[in-house]
């Protein structure tokens, strides 16, 4: 007889970006309507969860406006949350846009800024819920301009730890916590693959670790600079490894053939 191990799934995060780049201005019905057209789409393609963002955090990117970043976000969380049951994550920094966020019916609220902007952590405390606490150095501004650690797997997992504290501290209960070591935001080619090359030992944590890698430059940048059309491959690449190291959630554009690739993982898993 084999032993199979039940491991936890696997899941994948379909992202939705709402911004000018991406559905034209954001707020209108249009703009709505096609951003639960895609949504969709990512679930019948197999996303366990949707990434609603609308303030884009490109380095260099210009900050958007607090009503902007509403307009854009919280009218498809609301018709998301109203037409399917999909998990339903907010990448955003401000607490108004996350409390708005989790009124519309928002599950989880993904920061790249880890809950340090004003009032962050007490609204997700009151609402209790669950989180993802993003590694960034610096700000998405400024963040690549010269990225310095002296040990990148340490300082993240150092941050984590502090970040986690933070979190308890503010009432927000520790098993509603989700890790990202923030791939790209802050990070040289070489950081980025330290942490991957290294991305079990955030396992010691006992909390869900969430990758972010899908079409990065630290994908281009291996692939002798190739533009982020063509990153698909070393993506799903990237979250093969990801996956065998124990993450959780990866976060991807391509949910179809993530879903895919993670079939194998996922066997292989049951297994070890
Ligand atoms: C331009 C540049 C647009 C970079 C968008 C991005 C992560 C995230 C983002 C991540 C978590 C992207 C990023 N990346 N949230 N939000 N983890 N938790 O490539 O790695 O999607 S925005």
């Amino acid at each position: 007889m084999h032993t199979e191990k039940m491991d936890s799934l696997i899941q994948i995060m379909g992202i939705l970006n709402v911004t000018p780049d991406s559905f034209s201005d954001g707020g209108s019905f249009d703009t709505t309507d096609r951003a639960l057209t895609q949504a969709l789409k990512m679930v019948a393609d197999g996303a366990s969860i949707i990434d609603v963002g609308g303030e884009s955090t490109r380095p260099g990117a210009a900050d958007v406006s607090l009503q902007e970043e509403l307009d854009r976000v919280i009218p498809v969380i609301q018709k998301i949350k109203n037409e399917t049951d999909i998990v339903v994550s907010v990448d955003t920094s401000k607490a108004i846009v996350i409390k708005e966020a989790l009124i519309a019916g928002a599950d989880i609220v993904n920061d790249v800024r880890a809950l340090q902007e004003p009032d962050a952590l007490e609204v997700c405390a009151e609402f209790n819920t669950a989180v993802c606490l993003m590694h960034m150095q610096g700000q998405p501004r400024s963040m690549q301009n010269a990225p310095h650690y002296k040990e990148v797997v340490k300082e993240v997992a150092a941050f984590f730890e502090q970040r986690i504290k933070a979190c308890v501290e503010a009432g927000i209960h520790r098993e509603k916590i989700i890790l990202d070591p923030g791939f790209g935001f802050g990070k040289t080619l070489e950081h980025n693959l330290q942490l991957l090359a290294h991305l079990e030992s955030f396992q010691s944590f006992g909390l869900p670790v969430l990758v972010g890698i899908s079409r990065k430059k630290m994908i281009g940048e291996l692939l002798n600079g190739a533009p982020v059309g063509q990153r698909l491959m070393g993506s799903l690449s990237a979250a093969v490894i990801a996956s065998m190291k124990g993450s959780a959630i990866i976060r991807v554009h391509d949910v179809k053939e993530t879903v895919e690739v993670i079939k194998i993982v996922q066997g292989v898993k049951s297994y070890e």
